[in-house]
């Protein structure tokens, strides 16, 4: 498929991955990164970018135009921790950025949409092991709300008008190059920039709780084959189950421990506690699996040796 595509939220710890695998398949100059600040700015200026108010209908609207663009990955998104400090700001911005790309589409200039969701859309009266794609979802917080409520818009406009929207509900994700921002699983990027920089962590769950997680080149990978698969073998418009690697903070700092003897941890849960113990702690990702070959390559160790390695690089 020749694709034109917008990366709006371009600057964010997935955006910029994304931006700098979807260049290298498409093609620089037919992939804009856009975003409403410039952090991280030197990690997506390889080529075109635009400031979005990803609120701004117009202001998306006129990009889509002036680049032709016929494919939208919407990662703009105020995340778990930060959305229970500023409740309305996240549902303004995780919402309506959301119609605005979804009535873009509907109106028929944009072919395709990437909306990502999130183990967020579960809550304390879901399974917590192995949770299933069709179960029960009663978020408590308003991130999971905003993701629940966004992915039965999915479906509507995918079945009402046609638009061929897709998603994933993304577990935590661990990468090295942007900083996560705000989300609940951010501990599990912190500890291996904490190992480096300091030797020692302070982590804000406590040492059992148990969360769902993936490494960046997984996640990338696994949104990438979505968007490409053909459109008959999409059989969830909602969202699809994610999942490669569930781990607790013990784990990772064992993982870590195996090449820094020395690394020490200790746990002051916050409020941060509350919202991982209303997660599952393990996905089933069977239809990922079955329907477009969803296929995970990192377990918590072979992350570790490349969060160290890079990280390390980094520092020094
Ligand atoms: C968060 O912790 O809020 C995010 C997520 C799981 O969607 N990383």
């Amino acid at each position: 498929m020749s694709s034109k595509i917008l990366i709006i939220g371009a600057c964010g710890q997935i955006g910029t991955e994304l931006t700098t695998k979807l260049r290298e398949t498409y093609g620089t100059n037919n992939v804009i990164a856009s975003d409403i600040n410039t952090r991280n700015l030197d990690l997506v200026n390889s080529g075109p970018f635009e400031i979005i108010d990803a609120k701004n209908f117009n202001a998306i609207k006129d990009c889509c135009k002036n680049y032709n663009i016929d494919t939208i990955y919407l990662m703009a998104a105020l995340l778990s921790a930060t959305g229970e400090k500023y409740p309305m700001e996240a549902w303004d911005l995780n919402m309506n950025s959301l119609f605005h790309v979804l009535n873009l589409a509907k109106g028929g200039t944009i072919k395709r949409v990437y909306w990502p969701s999130s183990i967020a859309v579960f809550g304390p009266t879901t399974p917590r092991e192995n949770t299933p794609q069709h179960t029960i979802c009663e978020p408590t917080t308003v991130y999971g709300i905003t993701k629940q409520v966004g992915e039965r818009w999915c479906e509507y406009y995918h079945n009402k008008y046609g638009v061929d929207v897709r998603s994933l509900r993304y577990p935590g994700i661990i990468s090295y190059k942007a900083m996560p921002g705000g989300g609940t699983t951010d501990y599990a990027v912190e500890i291996y920039h904490d190992a480096i920089i300091k030797g020692k962590y302070e982590c804000f769950l406590s040492e059992n709780t148990s969360l769902p997680m993936m490494f960046m080149d997984d996640a990338i990978k696994a949104t990438i084959d979505l968007m490409e698969a053909p459109s008959e073998n999409i059989s969830i418009r909602s969202s699809y189950n994610l999942s490669a690697l569930s781990f607790t903070p013990n784990d990772v700092f064992e993982s870590i421990k195996a090449h820094m003897p020395s690394f020490k941890i200790n746990y002051k849960p916050d409020f941060r506690q509350a919202i991982a113990d209303s997660w599952p702690s393990s996905i089933d990702d069977r239809k990922a699996r079955e329907d477009w070959n969803w296929k995970h390559s990192y377990d918590l160790d072979a992350m570790t040796e490349v969060m160290l390695k890079e990280l390390h690089n980094k520092y020094k």
